[in-house]
């Protein structure tokens, strides 16, 4: 018995010796200290011995038990100090690293134009209207002075949800809908989504923005719409930006116009990017037809005003000299990154 008590004792130092983790140390200390262990193994045994013999092998297992004990204890001191040295080597900041550089990111060039034309128009008093993308046709049409069957309706063809609601195809509706509403003086601008059904091209898209405008008050002039818009592309192409107003017709203004900036490459002479006009064309605006501002509960005979329909893409494409509107949607960084 004594041979086996010496015997474990050594086993019992090789295997910790040799030990490398806290689990293993474990399951050493149940191996050899445990309930079912090799040390109570032994002692088991004892009743079979001599009274002479019995105190002697009792001292001896007990001083191999806490022989053990202590090298368990000793081992387990180490492990973990090992354990905690390698933590903090692992969770060391070296400063002098060079950093990750995080991307700033840019407004996409349609929102810098809108905060733009914004800026400009919050400048003198216009507030901003905003109205639902989804129009009942009295909106979008009927009280913009195109009725069922007007010839204007083919240019604005859009998306039917039913034959009475519509995509807007302009966010006149949200005019209209302020004019029902609110009393003249009105200046607001009504930036937006709008939709027509067109195949998508270098100049054309189903889901395209606009930006209206819309001025009702006593004594509004063509003078006080020519002023307004001479002052917003000066503001958005440059100081030297000349505008021209040609007539041509709309059914809910009268007289109507369309708005031309003097080419910048070529100042009116004619050239390629122009295609020999001189001008470029820019939106379109009028008078609001009288039939229209009574439609909305508002007397012709003492107010008067202006409305236009500016295309951000338009105004985006020509102001970064942006070829193909198709590039605004690709969300193509390569592009976007340009701006
Ligand atoms: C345009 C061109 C001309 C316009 C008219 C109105 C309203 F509601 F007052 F009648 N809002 N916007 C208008 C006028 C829009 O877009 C090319």
């Amino acid at each position: 018995m004594k041979e086996q008590l010496e015997k474990i004792k050594s086993l019992a130092h090789e295997e910790l010796d040799k030990c490398e983790s806290l689990d293993v140390l474990e399951n050493l200390r149940v191996k050899f200290l445990g309930k079912k262990g090799e040390l109570t193994g032994i002692l088991k045994q004892m009743g079979g011995l001599s009274a002479e013999e019995r105190p002697v092998i009792g001292q001896l297992a007990n001083k191999v038990r806490s022989d053990i004990e202590e090298n368990i204890s000793a081992r387990m001191q180490a492990l973990k100090s090992e354990l905690a040295k390698k933590q903090l080597e692992a969770e060391t900041l070296d400063v002098t690293m060079p950093g990750t550089k995080q991307k700033i990111g840019k407004l996409h060039p349609l929102t810098a134009t809108l905060n733009d034309i914004k800026e400009v128009f919050l400048g003198m008093g216009f507030e901003i209207a905003e109205g639902p993308e989804v129009e009942t046709d009295h909106y979008c049409f009927e009280a913009l002075n195109m009725p069922k069957h007007h010839p204007a309706r083919d240019t604005q063809d859009t998306f039917y949800i039913n034959d009475n609601v519509v995509l807007r195809t302009q966010t006149s509706s949200v005019q209209i809908r302020t004019m029902e509403n609110k009393k003249p003086p009105i200046r607001i601008i009504s930036p937006g989504r709008v939709y027509r059904s067109d195949t998508v091209d270098a100049t054309h898209s189903p889901l395209f923005h606009q930006i209206e405008g819309l001025v009702v008050d006593k004594g509004i002039t063509m003078a006080d719409l020519n002023g307004t818009l001479e002052l917003l592309m000066k503001r958005i192409y440059g100081e030297d930006c000349q505008i021209r107003l040609r007539p041509h017709h709309f059914p809910y203004t009268e007289p109507s116009a369309e708005v031309d900036m003097m080419c910048f490459n070529c100042h009116g002479a004619g050239c390629p990017l122009c295609k020999n006009e001189g001008y470029i064309e820019l939106l379109g605006a009028g008078m609001v037809h009288p039939k229209v501002l009574e439609g909305c509960g508002i007397d012709p005979e003492v107010y008067s005003g202006f409305a236009f329909g500016i295309g951000l893409e338009r105004i985006t494409m020509g102001r970064y000299k942006i070829g193909d509107m198709r590039l605004l949607y690709e969300n193509d960084m390569r592009f976007l990154g340009q701006f």
